[in-house]
Formats: C-alpha cells, sequence, structure tokens
C-alpha cells in the first residue's frame, strides 16, 4: 500500500475473511500525503479481492489517527486528498470497521465517520479540535458529526475541540461498540464478522439525518448557541465557520454542505488566526526541547515539597502539587497566617467541588496531603522547597540561609520571586548549584505559566528536574534566564511604563483599556490594577508619585474599595470615573504636559511594540531559548491571545520594518528608552522573522 517498501505507512492483511488495512506512520499516524495514498489504495485492494467479506481500519502505535498532518498545510497538496480518500471508505461495498485506540481526533475521526461502523477500547477518546488551530474541520467532519450526534452536541464538540471519552461517545452512537481493552484487533475483528454473519447494511453516515431534523430550518437554535458562547469566541474567527458548516449541515443537501465546509475551510486556513494557532501547537511543544538537556538528562526525585509562605501565592503554589498527589509541607511564621492560607486552599478546593469541576472526597484527599507549620525544620525531608514570601531581597537571603541549614542534602531550593536575582538569592547557600527560580503567575493554582529561571550554577540535573516537573503540576515550564522580572514581567514593564505615559499625555485609563481588550486580551493595565489592588507598593502619607498612590490617598483603592480608575457597583461592573477623569487631566497639567488625541492605533503601538524590542532583548541576551518560548509566557501567563501567537509572532505579522521605524522614531521624539534592540534591527533590515512563522 505504499510508494516504496522503506517508507510504507500501511499494510494490508487478510484473515479469515477480514481484511485488516493497518496504519504505521509514527508518532501519531497523522494524515500525511503517504497515509491518505497508502489507505485509499488498501481500501480499493481489499474492495476488490473477493476472500475479504469486511475491512477494519485500524492502527500501530500509541493511538488512532491523530489528525491531519499539520505540517502539511500551506505546502502544495501531495498525493490523495483526505476527502477522496474517506470517499473510498464511505462508498467500499462491503463493510468497513474502524478500531479506535488513543485518540481519533480531526481527520482522524472524520476517516471513522467515512467507515459504516466503529468501535473503540475504553481509554479511547475522539474529537474534532480543529477549532484549536483556528480552521474547522475540512474533510466532512462538520457534515458527518451533526448527523451521528445530532445538532446541539455536535455545535458543543466542533466549536469547542472537547475531547470526548469512549463511552460518552457511545451514548450519542458515535461508538457502535466498546471492545476490551488491549484486544482492539481481535474486538473489531470480532464485530466485522458479527456485521457480515447478520448481514447488516453498510451504515453510511451521509445517508442519515432524522438527528437533524429537528433543527431544520431554525435559525433560532444557531443564534441562541452564539450568543450562550459570546465571551468565550471572542475574538475567534473558527468557531463562527464551524457554527455556519454545520447550519448547512442541516439545511443542504450532504455534497452541498460538504462544498460549503471546504469553502469556509479554504477561507480560514489561509488566514492569520490559524497561522497563529498552528504556530501555538508547535510553540507549545517545542518549549520543552532544550539544547544541552536532551531528553534523557539524570532528573531528581521530587517526591515531597516544602513551601515556605501561606499567602496567596504560597497556598495556590502548594494546591499544584496537592493535585497532583505530591505532600506538602507549608511552612508560616505565625498560626493566624497559616490557618487563614490553608482555609483559603480549603475553600478553593471546597468551590471547585461545588461547580462539579472536582469530586467532594477528593477536597479531604487533597487536603489530606498538606502539613501546616511554623518551623522551618520540618522541611528538613523536602526533595523541593518553593520559597513564596514577601519580595524583599534582604529577606529571602536571610530565609536561603536558613532553609540552607535544615534542607536535606541534595534538595532543590527554588525562589518564586518575579524579579529579584536568583544568582544572589543562590549565593547565600552552600548549595548555589541547587538554587534556581520557579515563577508562578497568579493565581497559581489556575494559570498555566511557570517561569523557570535557571541560575549561572545549577545543575543540569536541578533545571531539568524543574522543567519536568511542570508537566506533572498541570503547568507549562518555560525555560528563562536570570534577568528583572525575567521574560514576561520584564516585558510587561515596558507596556505598563507606556500606558502610564498615555494618560498623562492625553489618553484616560479606559481609552487603553478598551484598546487592548478589543485586541484580545481580557483586560488592560488599569482594570487590571483595579483587580490587583492600587495598593500595592502605595507609600502611604508620602507624597504621591504615581497617579495611582493619588488615587490610594482618597481611599480609592481597587476593587475591593468599590472604586479605583474606575467607579465599581455591587457586582463589580465597572463605569470610568468622571472624578478620575478630572485627577488625570490635572496630573498631566501639574507635568506641564500639554495633551492631545491619541489615536487607538498609537496606543496599540506604543503599548505593544516596546515589548517586542524587550523580547528582542532578551533573546539578544539568552534569557529565552527562542522567540516562541516568549510567546508561550505571554499566552499562557497573560491572556495574550492565542489568535494573535505572542507579541514576537505578532511583530512578525506587523512586519519587523514598521515596528523598527517606531522604535526609531519614538527614540528622537521621547527617550532612549525606545532604542531598537540590535537584534531587531538586524531581522527588520535583513526581511527576517523572529518566529519565521507569519
Ligand atoms: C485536521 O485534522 C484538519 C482536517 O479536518 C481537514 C484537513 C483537510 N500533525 O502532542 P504530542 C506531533 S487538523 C503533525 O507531544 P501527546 C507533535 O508535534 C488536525 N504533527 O503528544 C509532536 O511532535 P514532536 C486535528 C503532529 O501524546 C508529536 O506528534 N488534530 C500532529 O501529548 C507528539 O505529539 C489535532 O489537532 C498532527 N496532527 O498528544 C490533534 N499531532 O515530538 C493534534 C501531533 O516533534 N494533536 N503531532 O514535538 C494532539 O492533540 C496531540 O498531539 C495528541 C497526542 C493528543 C494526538
Amino acid at each position: 500500500m505504499s510508494m516504496s517498501a522503506d517508507t510504507a505507512a500501511t499494510s494490508l492483511a487478510i484473515e479469515d475473511g477480514i481484511a485488516i488495512l493497518t496504519v504505521s506512520s509514527p508518532p501519531v499516524n497523522a494524515l500525511s500525503a503517504r497515509v491518505r495514498t497508502g489507505i485509499a489504495e488498501g481500501m480499493r485492494t481489499a474492495s476488490a479481492d473477493p476472500a475479504a467479506k469486511a475491512i477494519v481500519l485500524i492502527c500501530e502505535g500509541r493511538t488512532f489517527i491523530a489528525g491531519a498532518d499539520i505540517s502539511e498545510f500551506g505546502k502544495p497538496p501531495q498525493g490523495t486528498p483526505l476527502a477522496e480518500m474517506i470517499a473510498t471508505l464511505e462508498g467500499a461495498p462491503k463493510p468497513v470497521v474502524a478500531a479506535i485506540h488513543g485518540t481519533a481526533l480531526g481527520g482522524g475521526l472524520e476517516t471513522a465517520l467515512g467507515a459504516h461502523y466503529r468501535v473503540a477500547v475504553p481509554s479511547a477518546k475522539v474529537g474534532l479540535p480543529e477549532v484549536k488551530l483556528g480552521i474547522i474541520p475540512g474533510a466532512g467532519g462538520t457534515q458527518r458529526l451533526p448527523r451521528v450526534v445530532g445538532v446541539q452536541r455536535a455545535l458543543e464538540m466542533i466549536t469547542s475541540g472537547e475531547f470526548v471519552s469512549a463511552a460518552k461517545a457511545a451514548e450519542s452512537g458515535l461508538i457502535d461498540e466498546i471492545v476490551e481493552e488491549g484486544r482492539l484487533r481481535e474486538g473489531a475483528v470480532a464485530f466485522a464478522k458479527k456485521v457480515v454473519a447478520e448481514g447488516r447494511p453498510l451504515k453510511k453516515v451521509r445517508d442519515l439525518s432524522d438527528k437533524m431534523d429537528e433543527a431544520r430550518g431554525k435559525p433560532e437554535i444557531f443564534d441562541a448557541f452564539r450568543k450562550a458562547h459570546a465571551r468565550k469566541f471572542r475574538g475567534f474567527e473558527a468557531p463562527e465557520g464551524c457554527i455556519r458548516a454545520i447550519e448547512a449541515a442541516v439545511n443542504l443537501p450532504f455534497d452541498e454542505g460538504l462544498k460549503k465546509e471546504r469553502e469556509i475551510f479554504n477561507g480560514l486556513i489561509s488566514g492569520t488566526q490559524s497561522k497563529a494557532q498552528r504556530y501555538v501547537f508547535f510553540a507549545e511543544r517545542e518549549v520543552r526541547k532544550i539544547p544541552d538537556l536532551p531528553d534523557d538528562t539524570k532528573t531528581l526525585p521530587v517526591e515531597s515539597v516544602g513551601i515556605i509562605g501561606a499567602g496567596t501565592m504560597g497556598g495556590g503554589i502548594a494546591m499544584n502539587f496537592l493535585n497532583a498527589g505530591i505532600p506538602v509541607t507549608i511552612v508560616e511564621q505565625k498560626q493566624d497566617a497559616l490557618d487563614r492560607g490553608l482555609g483559603i486552599m480549603r475553600k478553593n478546593y471546597e468551590a471547585s467541588a461545588a461547580k462539579g469541576r472536582m469530586k467532594a472526597e477528593d477536597v479531604e484527599t487533597r487536603m489530606g496531603l498538606v502539613t501546616g507549620s511554623l518551623d522551618m525544620k520540618d522541611l528538613g525531608g523536602a526533595d523541593l522547597v518553593i520559597e513564596a514570601i514577601f519580595e524583599n531581597m534582604d529577606l529571602k537571603k536571610e530565609t536561603f540561609a536558613k532553609l540552607d541549614a535544615v534542607a536535606k542534602p541534595g534538595a532543590i531550593l527554588a525562589s518564586n520571586t518575579s524579579y529579584l536575582d536568583v544568582n544572589e538569592i543562590g549565593a547565600v547557600t552552600t548549595r548555589p548549584d541547587h538554587v534556581i527560580g520557579m515563577h508562578f503567575f497568579s493565581p497559581a493554582n489556575v494559570m498555566r505559566l511557570l517561569e523557570v529561571v535557571r541560575t549561572d550554577k545549577a545543575t543540569k540535573e536541578v533545571v531539568a528536574t524543574a522543567v519536568k516537573l511542570a508537566p506533572k503540576i498541570g503547568k507549562l515550564g518555560v525555560l528563562v534566564g536570570v534577568c528583572h522580572g525575567f521574560v514576561g514581567n520584564r516585558m510587561l514593564a515596558q507596556r505598563q511604563r507606556e500606558a502610564n505615559r498615555l494618560i498623562e499625555e492625553g489618553a484616560m485609563p479606559w481609552d487603553v483599556d478598551r484598546v487592548l481588550y478589543e485586541f484580545g486580551l481580557p483586560m488592560g493595565p488599569f482594570a487590571m490594577s483595579d483587580l490587583a489592588g492600587l495598593d500595592i507598593g502605595w507609600q502611604k502619607g508620602q507624597e504621591a508619585t504615581r497617579l495611582r498612590d493619588r488615587l490610594c490617598d482618597i481611599d480609592r483603592r481597587g476593587q475591593k474599595t468599590g472604586a479605583g480608575f474606575y467607579d465599581y457597583d455591587e457586582k463589580r461592573k465597572a463605569t470610568p470615573s468622571k472624578l478620575v477623569e478630572q485627577m488625570v487631566l490635572d496630573w498631566s497639567k501639574e507635568k506641564g504636559i500639554a495633551r492631545r488625541p491619541i489615536s487607538d492605533e498609537e496606543i496599540l503601538q506604543r503599548l505593544v511594540f516596546p515589548m517586542i524590542n524587550e523580547g528582542a532583548k532578551i533573546l539578544e541576551e539568552g534569557k529565552a531559548l527562542r522567540a516562541s518560548d516568549i510567546d508561550m509566557v505571554w499566552i499562557t501567563g497573560y491572556g495574550w491571545p492565542v489568535y494573535r501567537g505572542g507579541p514576537m509572532f505578532y511583530g512578525d505579522t506587523i512586519g519587523l520594518k514598521t515596528v523598527l521605524a517606531k522604535m526609531e522614531e519614538w527614540e528622537k521624539a521621547i527617550g532612549p528608552e525606545f532604542k531598537p534592540s540590535a537584534l531587531l534591527r538586524r531581522k527588520a533590515e535583513a526581511g527576517e522573522q523572529f518566529t519565521g512563522a507569519a
């Protein structure tokens, strides 16, 4: 079934009247040209062979077909088109059974939907995750799935891209039979024989329609769905494409629906959003590839964890380990602070249980894994200790010196500092080679980002241990170097400085926030400050050097006091404040700044271009391994919209020449903080990109 023996991606055998067409294309049996052509040829051969009464399509390795080969997108098409390959299954003159293990995703599930029957092992999962790549299923998925599971379920599955368990899929009719775990081949063959023996019909999904009847001619069903998910879909183009394609499935004949699906698919796949989302798919998987830490680098065991500080960060960090079944000892200085910290963790768990996100009994299991203590000596048994105390260098040094004296030899000592020099912290210990930064993002039990800060002296084992630990506790561990604010906060500082300056020059806080919100971020810097509390860093009683301190002086300390940059109602809904507007005007006046109108475009550029420039400096200095790592920091730690691919990718889409020109202009007009990085200049002048993917 192959183009040549050594590249065979499929093989065909006929055993006891059943043809078994096996796909073997590691790692995930993606539908490359080789696989598509192999399956189509195999189907034709098996269809024509009278010795075969039915055909089983099965995969070798860890999974059934996980979808189209994403790396082929955007390249000239080769081999048998997927739709044509699927038609060879559906049009086969004898029963075709798809035998599913692992994950049948995207084009993989579309292939299975082309079969007449589907069987799966209990651990299998199925889904159409194309939406996460900024596209819609493009090989009949939007047309066939609603015919099998109904319109509502298809809308949910296709617009969310969720993976559905075999049991659930069987309930909705997507899987015809669940077979014994580990015995898929035998189970599928037995099922095929049964179909033959009973003379069951060739069930073609394209011919089904009863499950769609209730939605036919009812646009209100689709509108209600759009409305219910408006918040989740905000900014994304693909979910609307999914809905329109399913609407076409309901209201058009099958072949016309397919045409409509193709048209929407083609429109999306050539767009920037899909490019960005596909880039992010690979960027996320690049993060774990660290050139001098190959996959087989030795790691240290992390079977117990100590945490210093039971505040918001310490508690949130602890929860990640408890969720992963790793026991935690958490140390505070005073009993009431410890009780408060443990109490908040418990409350968070109870709230999750109440929302059905975890089982009620798991609250106790998880809390049962945490021990509170007022004595640092109790950290003596921990394999890893994370310090999460107040952000102050002297305090951190003092803590690390004490910790060094009680921690066992070989234990890793990590600081959760968000800015400070971790080399300097490590230098107070007798084991700087076991000191690193593990910078979590607030709320630490929710945000996916973990910056793993590599110190000058940390051993490879220590760094590899932290990097490998990240996915175990549900984090994306991005390796960064020691510098003020590391990757994320260092770039954020650029944005914050410009946000403050823009409101002095002529914008209002809500203008700045709106521009970023419309760009796709969950909120802008002023709304964010109100949420976090304006009194962070406020020096009460002293003359205000920042506008936010002046707000604190009149007890507008953010959401918690019902007022900050915005006024808040009891439901915490924000409205721009007249009083703050006047304060902003006065502030500019006192500083002698003549205010001017500032366009949304200028606001966006002033906020984002300096971040891109800083990202370039970070790369230049080797504080991040790749531009795509920087982008992952922003997507997983700061809510940067995935459909814009991260700040570095965004710079590439805008064109680095444009970014450079603006930086030069502002350097002259405003100041040296806009000085373009040498890397930005070099790339822009050479017509290159940071990511090479935009
Ligand atoms: C589609 O099907 C469009 C159609 O509707 C229409 C077309 C006309 N392609 O994630 P892992 C690589 S769109 C190419 O680390 P896991 C991946 O990069 C597709 N490569 O493993 C990695 O490479 P490396 C719809 C792929 O066990 C390696 O395989 N399907 C693809 O944690 C291992 O991956 C999807 O969106 C691919 N489709 O998770 C499914 N998939 O080792 C996307 C994986 O060099 N895939 N690779 O870094 C996944 O969700 C996960 O990979 C999966 C396995 C759950 C399958």
